[in-house]
């Protein structure tokens, strides 16, 4: 499958890793939008949350959850912001689902 996120994941495409386990691979943005900013990605392809199906909801919510736990170990007390984009219309440019985790500064809202 012609898919940058899977390539990153098998390592085929370099990348700086910041948590890797048997369901999730996170890694840092190429093109970081605050001084913190990682994805978080499933191993198994999904192209996004539209086409996420019943039984992934346990592996949705443990990307979360991995996001969070990540945060937590970079010192981000303050908070930070949780993004998923979904399809074209969402700005999602890879399709491969992604939850970005953006933090270190104040984020402002609407994100536009
Ligand atoms: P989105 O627009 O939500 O699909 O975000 C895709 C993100 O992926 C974007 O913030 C830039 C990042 N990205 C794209 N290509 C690469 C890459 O080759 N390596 C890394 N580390 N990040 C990438």
């Amino acid at each position: 499958m012609d898919c940058l996120f899977c390539k990153i994941i098998e390592g085929t495409i370099p990348s700086k890793a910041v948590y890797s386990d048997d369901r999730a691979y996170a890694f840092s943005d190429i093109n970081p939008q605050a001084p913190v900013h990682f994805l978080v990605v499933p191993r198994e392809h999904i192209k996004s949350t539209a086409e996420a199906a019943e039984d992934h909801a346990e592996l949705l919510g443990y990307l979360l959850l991995t996001g969070a736990k990540i945060a937590r170990e970079k010192g981000l007390a303050k908070g930070y912001r949780v993004v998923i984009n979904t399809g074209p219309d969402g700005g999602q440019t890879v399709d491969h689902l992604h939850v970005h985790i953006l933090g270190g500064r104040h984020c402002t809202w609407p994100p536009g």
